[in-house]
């Protein structure tokens, strides 16, 4: 393929998406940058468009009909999608089992596991057809280690190791690289949904030693995706260097 890649990120409203998103296009990636919040979408795009072609789409990952149509809508320019980085996603609640939320277990199972499915399953096609393409699911360090309280958030993200898994087996015959970079702890969005906007306990989250910045993700997605076709780098943990575990954090306090 020696036209440009066009890359369609999800989660491009915050955190890692949108550092990925800000990254690609200094790198002229052009891109499909998809979220719930329109106006930060509109933002997004006014700001890329100097470095490269943008188009956004503005779903809800859960809603399976939303995905589709959102998928078929695009114009014939944006629609050969090369790179697909499954990046929505996020915690709800923090608690042990027997008081966990029913719904925040079903936003994190709609969200994390059945939304990236769907967005892979209208993506795929045209990477099939082509048989080009790379998809780079977000997991988790909870997606290789279960910690306290993390019950349900961890299932979700051991759910989308064993896609990535699976998907890189059956899409194998296709030439399709699939990979999956698992963070650790990244000072992103994230905790404030976790906590439903508790910003004392979220930056808590963050206090004491130096977490990860949503950059130095999008560094190692974008190192990823250049990398010579024939490499296909299918399995990354990156925690920040005062992280040795899911519960071992050297914080200075
Ligand atoms: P943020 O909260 O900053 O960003 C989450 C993004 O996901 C937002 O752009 C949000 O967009 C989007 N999103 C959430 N729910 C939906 C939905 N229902 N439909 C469509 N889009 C949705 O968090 P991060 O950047 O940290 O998270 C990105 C990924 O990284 C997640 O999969 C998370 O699990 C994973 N991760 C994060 C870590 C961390 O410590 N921060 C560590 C390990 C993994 P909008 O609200 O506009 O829809
Ligand atoms: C996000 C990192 O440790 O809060 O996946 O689960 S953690």
């Amino acid at each position: 393929m020696n036209e440009k890649p066009i890359a369609f990120i999800t989660g491009a409203t915050s955190g890692i998406g949108l550092e990925t998103a800000k990254l690609f296009a200094t790198h002229k990636i052009n891109l499909v940058i998809c979220g719930r919040r329109r106006q930060r979408l509109e933002a997004l795009k006014k700001e890329l468009s100097r470095y490269t072609k943008v188009f956004f789409l503005e779903f809800d990952v859960q809603d399976k009909n939303a995905v589709f149509e959102a998928v078929d809508s695009l114009p014939e320019e944006f629609s050969n999608i090369s790179i697909l980085i499954n990046n929505a996603g996020n915690a709800h609640g923090l608690h042990s089992i027997e008081d966990g939320d029913l719904d925040d277990w079903e936003a994190m199972m709609d969200i994390n596991v059945k939304g990236l499915l769907y967005v892979s399953k209208a993506i795929m096609p045209k990477m099939i057809e082509n048989k080009f393409g790379h998809i780079i699911n977000i997991g988790s360090i909870a997606g290789k280690e279960v910690y306290p309280k993390g019950n349900v958030y961890c299932a979700s993200k051991y759910a989308v190791d064993a896609i990535n898994q699976g998907m890189r087996i059956d899409l194998n015959k296709y030439g399709i690289r699939v990979g999956a970079i698992n963070p650790g702890l990244v000072e992103t969005e994230f905790s404030e949904v976790r906590f439903k906007g508790d910003k004392e306990k979220a930056s808590d989250t963050y206090e004491g030693y130096q977490p990860l910045r949503p950059e130095d993700i999008a560094d190692i997605i974008h190192f990823v995706v250049t990398r010579p076709y024939h490499v296909n780098i299918a399995d990354l943990l990156v925690l920040p260097t005062a992280q040795a575990s899911a519960t071992i954090v050297n914080k200075q306090k």
